[in-house]
């Protein structure tokens, strides 16, 4: 890995933080949303510490844009007692219903308790997940037609409204944004490739190394069939004939290519866990 670090203003992760604690006793199902492309470096650690004892759906969204065996493998190990998982595209119809089943499945048990006290409760969920993730377009899936419930109900935070999804459920309109942990290097650059963390704050040649090498580590014959065989940015620039004047090849532009390639899919279904 190359030194170039990328930071981030921890200010942010705790803000978002504090909000999501003061939430999260209203909430029965957390709709964690993860890049299908980056499963587990989307998830934030301090999360997981704050929703114990909720229930969790985890949404391993971007499907298709990623590796489908890779990612099915990974989210096996998210269905326990307390969570489930579903990989899907969030921007295709349809998904909606295979969401709502899954949250009445996790919250089934309390569900039932209250049925034989002869109350039939409302199922309240909330999407969380790093930016760009994909939680707006699942909120707009999920809502169709919904209609906003705001008031004085309790659990109705100010300011916070909630949409009936029907089947009994609420989402919170707002999605819950977590930052990354980016202690962690290398989970900072797999969030940089996928374009989680903005551009302007990482070197794109630095970046395009980084991701060349664990490609050609992980994705050997995609990559090369995408670049003919070339293997760093000098090859590919020559290639592709990006030169700047005076003939010297120019790298900038190719990083900022291969990173492209690389977002937009023309490499492959790609994920880096
Ligand atoms: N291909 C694909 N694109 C998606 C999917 N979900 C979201 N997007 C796109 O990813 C980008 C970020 O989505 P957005 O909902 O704004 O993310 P947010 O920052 O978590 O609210 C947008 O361009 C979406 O159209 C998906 O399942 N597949
Ligand atoms: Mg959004």
């Amino acid at each position: 890995m190359t030194n170039s670090k990328i930071n981030w203003f921890p200010g942010h992760m705790t803000k978002a933080l504090k909000e999501m604690k003061s939430i999260l006793p209203n909430i029965d199902v957390i709709l964690y949303v993860l890049d299908s492309r980056a499963p587990i470096s989307s998830i934030n650690p301090s999360l997981n510490k704050l929703a114990q004892g909720k229930k969790i759906l985890y949404v391993f969204n971007k499907l298709d844009m990623a590796d489908e065996g890779k990612v099915k493998t990974i989210a096996e190990k998210f269905k326990t007692n307390e969570s489930d998982y579903l990989c899907i595209n969030s921007t295709m119809s349809g998904t909606s219903n295979l969401i709502k089943n899954k949250i009445l499945v996790l919250v089934k048990e309390k569900i039932e308790k209250y049925k034989q006290k002869g109350i039939k409760i409302t199922v309240r969920a909330m999407v969380v997940g790093i930016p760009n993730s994909g939680k707006s377009t699942l909120i707009n899936n999920l809502c169709g037609k919904a209609k906003t419930i705001t008031g004085n109900k309790p659990g109705v935070t100010k300011g916070m409204q909630w949409l009936n999804i029907g089947n009994n459920i609420e989402i919170c309109d707002t999605p819950g944004t977590l930052y990354p942990n980016l202690n962690d290097q290398k989970v900072a650059k797999k969030l940089a490739f996928i374009g989680s963390i903005k551009d302007n704050i990482i070197d794109q040649i630095d970046l395009a190394n980084d991701l060349i090498s664990i490609l050609i580590n992980q994705y050997k014959n995609e990559f090369e069939k995408r670049y003919n065989g070339a293997k760093t940015l000098e090859e590919i620039a020559t290639k592709r004939g990006y030169v700047i004047a005076g003939g010297e090849k120019d790298i900038e532009r190719t990083a900022v290519a291969v990173i492209d390639d690389f977002r937009k899919c023309r490499i492959g279904r790609i994920t880096l866990d």
